[in-house]
């Protein structure tokens, strides 16, 4: 007789839960164990459904015992190891890695320092109007695991981190997009960022010979992959800068998408895309290619990307006052992405940065800064690094520690024509509760204007 497998899982967030009442409905031995305490209404859930649990640390003897350990992707593998140096890492799977056992559905998984939910919607988006039973899921909000749980999708669009990625064993995307790849969450990889695209990379590693690798021909940290990894999938390129001439390839010029993916040539106007900047071409793109490869129709395709607006928090336009637009970019939480966000305007902007740096490097973003920034609103705890780094790159620089004195500095020094935008560079937590909480407050603040 077999012995049944008994597993414990690692978190009791959204993954966990998720993890959980997959292993449930599957009849496999499943144990929760949360680090900190776990909320009323969890555990009330998980009584409910007979669901063993431990809150407070993980015991040692469960994690030795369990054959095997899915980790919930915020918790540090390194740290883990620390505490517990005795338990084996090979029993150790992703959340991803254990809802990828139970669906045969088509799974498209994007990655990428940036772009992911852009992306992943988008795509969603396009396949969803084009009549797919499809659904979207991952580190988008909505674990990959509780969706096989709860629904039955022919196709799957799942945005992956690289903490999803890591302790991914034999996951293996139909579709596999890396948008692009630069720094960012350096800190769950020894600061090494060698370590951290390896593991966006590994997005392709169990592909085969009729699966598909999109990637972003502009990102030198991303066609590296092609010297580091061994790609066994079709590969298909996007660029803004040049026709790769690969038969199947898609670029864009500064008016068209042209794309040569499927016999039947795609040409799309770049005015016709709701999203807008360089990167959001990029984006669509690689969903573009995705709905190629799905031989959905031009038309239909063409129709999606006519409908699709921003999402929140993405540089999101909500308000114009006295002919100053007011930007909502508070999902910019690295350099790359106020890169992009600060190349989308040819107004002078005012741009409000700051909050927790993760260790960033300005460097890109200088030249950028004193081309097109008016005025800096500092918003954080520590302002100190922004104001060393660009207050020689801008006339005008002030540090601020709350949204009100932010929002109220950039509307006294705006003029009309100008823009207001918040693209932080930084993570949030040290004023606010998440990127939403912070984009909500400076959307609250400016609506009092
Ligand atoms: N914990 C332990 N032991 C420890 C340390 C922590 O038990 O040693 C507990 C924590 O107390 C917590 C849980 O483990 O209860 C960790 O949960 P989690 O942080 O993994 O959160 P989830 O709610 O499961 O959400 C995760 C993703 N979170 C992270 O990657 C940090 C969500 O992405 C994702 O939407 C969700 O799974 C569903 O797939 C969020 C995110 O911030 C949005 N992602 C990063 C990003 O986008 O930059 C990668
Ligand atoms: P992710 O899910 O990877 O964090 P989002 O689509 O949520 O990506 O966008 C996060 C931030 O990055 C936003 O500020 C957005 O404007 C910007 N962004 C979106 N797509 C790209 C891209 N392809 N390259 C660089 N920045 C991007």
């Amino acid at each position: 007789m077999i012995a049944k497998k008994e597993i414990m899982v690692l978190g009791s967030g959204i993954s966990g839960i998720g993890s959980v009442m997959l292993a449930k409905k599957m009849d496999i031995d499943v144990f929760l164990s949360e680090g900190n305490i776990i909320d009323e209404d969890t555990k009330k859930t998980l009584r409910n459904e007979h669901i063993d649990f431990e809150e407070n640390g993980h015991d040692p003897k469960k994690l030795i015992e369990s054959d095997e350990i899915i980790i919930s992707p915020g918790i540090s593998f390194n740290k883990l190891k620390k505490s517990y140096p005795e338990i084996d890492s090979k029993k150790f799977i992703s959340e991803i890695e254990f809802a990828s056992r139970f669906t045969d559905a088509f799974i498209i998984a994007v990655t990428g320092s940036n772009g992911k939910t852009t992306t992943a919607t988008l795509i969603y988006h396009i396949l969803k109007s084009a009549g797919l039973n499809v659904g979207l899921a991952g580190n988008i909000g909505v674990s990959f695991a509780s969706s096989v749980c709860d629904y039955s999708y022919d196709y799957y669009v799942l945005e992956v981190s690289s903490f999803q990625l890591d302790h991914s064993i034999t996951f293996k995307p139909n579709i596999s997009v890396i948008t692009n790849i630069s720094p960012d969450h350096l800190d769950r990889y020894d600061e090494d960022f060698d370590l951290y695209t390896l593991s966006k990379y590994s997005i392709v590693k169990n592909q085969k010979p009729n699966d598909f690798f999109i990637y972003n021909n502009d990102c030198n940290v991303t066609k590296k992959i092609f010297s580091r990894v061994q790609i066994k999938s079709k590969s298909i390129s996007f660029s803004t800068k040049q026709n790769s001439g690969l038969k199947h390839s898609i670029y864009a010029n500064n008016k068209n998408i042209i794309s040569s993916i499927n016999k039947e040539k795609f040409m799309l106007s770049t005015d016709k895309i709701q999203i807008k900047g360089i990167h959001n071409i990029q984006n669509s793109m690689a969903a573009i290619s995705v709905a190629q490869i799905l031989k959905i129709s031009n038309q239909k395709i063409k129709e999606s990307l006519k409908t699709f607006k921003s999402i929140p928090h993405r540089l999101e336009h909500f308000l114009t006052i006295h002919k100053v637009k007011y930007i909502n970019d508070s999902k910019a939480t690295n350099v790359n992405s106020v890169y992009y966000a600060l190349n989308s305007f040819d107004e002078p902007i005012i741009w409000v940065v700051g909050g927790i740096d993760k260790g960033n490097n300005y460097d890109d973003l200088i030249p950028l800064v004193k081309r097109k920034v008016k005025a800096i609103i500092c918003l954080g705890k520590q302002n100190k690094n922004l104001i060393d780094v660009f207050s020689k790159c801008t006339e005008l620089i002030i540090s601020t520690d709350n949204m009100s004195d932010a929002v109220n500095s950039a509307y006294k020094v705006s003029k009309p024509g100008d823009v207001v935008l918040l693209s932080p560079a930084c993570s949030s937590f040290d004023l606010f509760d998440s990127y939403e909480d912070r984009g909500n407050k400076f959307k609250e603040e400016v609506r009092k204007l």
